[in-house]
Order: C-alpha cells, then structure tokens, then sequence
C-alpha cells in the first residue's frame, strides 16, 4: 500500500493520476497547505522541502523498510519504475520522457505557478513580474505546442511526461491562456481529458476544497510563510 500525502492542486494532480492509471493501491493522506499541514514536522520527515505531494510505499520493490519519496518528478519516475509502466526501458524512449518531464519540473511548473502568484496573490501588483512570468508561460505553452505537432503525445506513448504537464494546462482559463492560440496543446489536452483513470486522478480529494482558488486570511499566511518568512 501506498500512501499519498496530497491536496488537490496541479502536483498533487500529477501522483493521483499516476496512481490511478497504473492501478497500484494507495491511500490519501490528506495535506491542508491552507492550513499548514505541511509543516508539521511529521510531514517534513517525508517532504523537508515543506511541499506535497510525497509518497510512502509501504510495499518497496525488492522489500526492506518503507520507502519516501518527496518532488513530483522523483515520484513519477519511483512509481513508473515500480509498476513497469509509462516509462520506456530502452534507452532513447527512457531519455524522451525524462527530458521532458524535467521540462515540466524545471520550466512548465514553477512558471505557471509564479504567474499565477504575481496576478492573484501577491500582496502588491508588482507588473514587472506579472509581465515577465506571464511571458515566459506563454513562451513554454509555445514550446508545448510545438513538441506536440504530429505527436499524439509529448514523448512517444503516454507516459509520465503527459501525466506531469497536463494538470498545469488545468488552469489555462484561470491564467486568461486562449487555448486556441495553441491548437496542439488543445488537441492534446482535450483527448487526455477522455481518459477514464485520469479523470479519476483529477477528482481526487474534490471535498477537500480548493486552495489554488480564493485564499482566505490564513491560507495566505500558510501559503506566503515560505516566501516571508518574517512575517510568519
Ligand atoms: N517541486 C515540487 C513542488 C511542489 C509544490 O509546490 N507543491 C505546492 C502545492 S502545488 C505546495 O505544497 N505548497 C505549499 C506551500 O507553498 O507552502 C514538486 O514537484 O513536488
């Protein structure tokens, strides 16, 4: 059994649709950022960079103690190696999807993310900021666009790859993205859509709430804590 340290959020997408498209057993144990689950110090000893997801497998390949896990990227790869799927074994595949998932990690994720924070939720309007990271998502959304000309997915079959970047595309409407704008990525993101066990992924935890919407007062102060750490 798996347990997964998770909120419903673009990276927590990411583990509960990997979980539920390689049907490996797992349980949610739920994360509140809003509430500053994550940093109570039994969630740091899993995660110390004080961010879920993370994961517990409780059944490792091979046996032996637990085995935690903690960075979407490292997870996907962990869970792919452990169920044999969405990650090619011969070399040139394996290298496709790893690149690109390190593009997520690297580029796809953090961008967006500070997009959306310097236009909704950093305290002062800051439009250097909102330009400059407004500018470089619409850039990868380019470069998203362009991989995925006459490909049905970013790097070969579906993998991990497609299961990392698709949940950040989630929030194209909300980041005033026109999707039409990318027909590519639309396409792409429309069919991924269909999947059965990736709309199961995505429904995970919907009761729990939405922190990536409006943050009240001491969601802000949780989500900001990290960033000022003084005002804590
Ligand atoms: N690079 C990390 C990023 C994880 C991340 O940023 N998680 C956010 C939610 S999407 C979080 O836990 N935020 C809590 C906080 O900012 O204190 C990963 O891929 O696992």
């Amino acid at each position: 059994m798996i347990d997964a340290y998770y909120w419903p959020t673009p990276n927590g997408w990411k583990i509960s649709i990997a979980l539920e498209e390689m049907e490996l057993p797992y349980r949610v144990v739920p994360v509140n950022i809003s509430r500053g689950a994550q940093f109570e110090p039994e969630f740091l000893a899993i995660s110390p960079n004080n961010r879920m997801p993370a994961i517990v497998d409780h059944d490792p390949p091979g046996g032996g103690d637990p085995v935690s896990v903690f960075e979407t990227g490292a997870i996907l790869i962990y869970l792919a190696e452990k169920s044999g799927r969405f990650l090619p074994t011969d070399l040139r595949g394996r290298m496709e999807v790893l690149e690109w998932l390190m593009w997520q990690m690297g580029g796809l994720g953090p961008m967006l993310g500070q997009a959306g924070h310097f236009r909704f939720y950093a305290p002062e309007q800051i439009p250097y900021a909102q330009e400059r990271y407004n500018n470089e998502m619409l850039r990868l959304y380019g470069v998203l666009d362009r991989r995925l000309e006459g490909r049905e997915f970013i790097a070969g079959d579906y993998s991990i790859a497609d299961m990392a970047c698709w949940p950040w595309i989630i929030t194209y409407k909300r980041q005033q993205v026109n999707l039409d704008d990318f027909p590519n990525v639309k396409r792409w993101y429309k069919a991924l859509q269909q999947r059965p066990a990736l709309r199961r992924g995505y429904e995970v935890g919907k009761e729990f709430g939405k922190p990536t919407g409006d943050w009240d007062e001491e969601a802000r102060k949780n989500l900001m804590a990290q960033a000022n750490p003084g005002k804590q």
